[in-house]
């Protein structure tokens, strides 16, 4: 006679990224065992009553507990941020092992490690940041990392002590080819900004709302143009991350319309912030300095529609915690710092699915199906975690969520769990929250509490992802008929 469940979820809505059903689901070891009608008794029920159930989502750019090389310090590490995530629908995080310059892969890697070890709530893996592409990291540390589970790797255009020159990208994309990872690539001209932020402070132009002046829609344009035709020289798949406006979609859209696989990311500071957010009274402008910069209305529109037209495969939060008091935070360098002073990032790991499935689904913007494919399918395939995470199937994790639909709430930071002391999206209406998570069979967040645990989350090997195989469609040299 079959055990029975360790839980059962009854009378769910189930949506994944393809279909929509009514079931049970039965959860067995922290797996998914069962989805059907009248699967049989479980030790603990969980009744959904006809609620919607999702994945739960996978946020595939998140910063926490990352060593800033400024003196500044992220407010969240890996206790903070999972719960934060876990209390907002998230049910994996993928952050970064940043290597700084002079160090091996490996070291930030392993520190990383340290970090995180025994403190996260809910599962996770890592990307890696590569700001030092020595021989040895491009021979030996990178084939090794990739095939032992870091899979993807960032790339900045911008920012002095991470930016690499068009050279040392292509040497990083040549290594993604051969060992089949995903490069995410920061786009924006480093120069150009370096350029503008000397002019305008020179013209004393210094207060916060400058940041997005320092850094126009066509710094983005031309470092997106130029990282997708890198990828297409090097005849290798390439993601570019939290693109903000029109200039970049265009230049995306573009690039897939040749037929070359170029991903784009967005994130909610480009659906619900603009430029204006950098222009409040004195410093407050500081705690919506992000880059790319929010936009404008007219862009906010863009991104939608790209989240709508497939355009965007991935909807993450890009995460990155500073407080704004304190020593540590967004004050780092004084509360009049100038804005290139001022550390780059704000919190939403915990915002970031109630705000899709309330402005996107029930506003009728995009439809379910899209709204679990951007928050966890794609993720899970693009970053090599499907079909372990990112849907409901049998033998997958049973991470999911159960729904609270059509009861207003508003975002209000005292109500949030990180340890920022602000929310951008302070103020803002939905109509949706978790009414329950579940990571890997067990309930972290429930009716308002969080019920999660330090140490439960695992960390998780990514698998090269199929996404990042190569299509054969860049550019055909004598080199690779050799
Ligand atoms: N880039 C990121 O990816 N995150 C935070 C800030 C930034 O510039
Ligand atoms: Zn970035
Ligand atoms: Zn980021």
């Amino acid at each position: 006679m079959q055990t029975p469940f360790d839980t059962v979820i009854l009378n769910a809505d189930v949506a994944t990224a393809s279909d929509r059903y009514r079931a049970d689901i039965g959860i067995r070891g922290g797996c998914i065992a069962a989805i059907g009608a009248g699967i049989g008794p479980g030790r603990e029920t969980i009744d959904a009553r006809g609620r919607l159930v999702t994945p739960g989502g996978v946020d595939a750019h998140c910063h926490l507990d990352q060593p800033m090389g400024d003196g500044s310090r992220m407010a969240d590490d890996f206790i903070t941020g999972t719960r934060s995530a876990a209390c907002g629908g998230t049910t994996t995080v993928i952050p970064f092992a940043a290597q700084s310059r002079g160090q091996s892969l490996q070291a930030a890697v392993d520190d990383y490690h340290r970090r995180a070890d025994g403190k996260a709530a809910i599962d996770y893996a890592f990307h890696l940041i590569v700001a030092d592409p020595t021989p040895s990291v491009l021979r030996e540390e990178l084939p090794r990392l990739v095939a032992e589970g870091c899979s993807s790797f960032k790339v900045y255009m911008t920012y002095d002590d991470l930016k690499l020159n068009d050279r040392q990208v292509l040497d990083l994309l040549a290594v993604a080819r051969r060992e089949g990872a995903m490069v995410m690539v920061h786009a924006e001209n480093a120069d150009c900004i370096a350029w503008l932020t000397e002019q305008m402070l020179d013209a004393g132009l210094t207060a916060p709302r400058y940041h997005a002046h320092a850094r126009p829609m066509l710094v983005e344009r031309e470092a997106t143009h130029r990282a997708i035709a890198l990828a297409e020289l090097a005849d290798v798949p390439i993601l570019i991350v939290h693109v903000s406006g029109r200039e970049a979609v265009e230049q995306i859209r573009q690039a897939q319309g040749m037929g070359l696989k170029v991903y784009g990311e967005t994130c909610p500071q480009y659906l619900f912030l603009t430029a204006e957010h950098l222009e409040q009274e004195g410093f407050e402008g500081a705690k919506c300095i992000c880059s790319p910069p929010p936009r404008d209305r007219a862009n906010q529109e863009v991104i939608w529609r790209g989240l709508d037209n497939g355009t965007f495969q991935l909807l993450s939060s890009d995460h990155a915690p500073f407080a704004f008091a304190g020593p540590h935070g967004k004050q780092a360098h004084g509360g009049d710092a100038s804005f290139d002073r001022i550390p780059n990032g704000i919190p939403g790991l915990e915002t970031r699915m109630p705000l899709l499935m309330s402005h996107g689904v029930m506003d009728g913007r995009i439809d379910i199906h899209q709204f679990v494919a951007l928050t966890a399918t794609n993720a899970a395939r693009i970053y090599g975690l499907f079909p372990r995470k990112g849907t409901l199937a049998i033998g997958s994790d049973a991470d999911l969520v159960i729904w609270d639909l059509g009861q207003p709430r508003t975002i209000r930071n005292e109500q949030l769990h990180h340890a920022v002391d602000y929310t951008p999206y302070e103020g803002i209406e939905v109509k949706a929250w978790p009414a329950v998570t579940l990571s890997r069979g067990v309930v972290v967040w429930q009716d308002g509490r969080y019920l999660g645990r330090e140490g439960h989350g695992q960390f998780l090997r990514c698998d090269r992802p199929a996404p990042a195989q190569v299509r054969g469609r860049g550019y055909r040299g004598p080199l690779w008929q050799a």
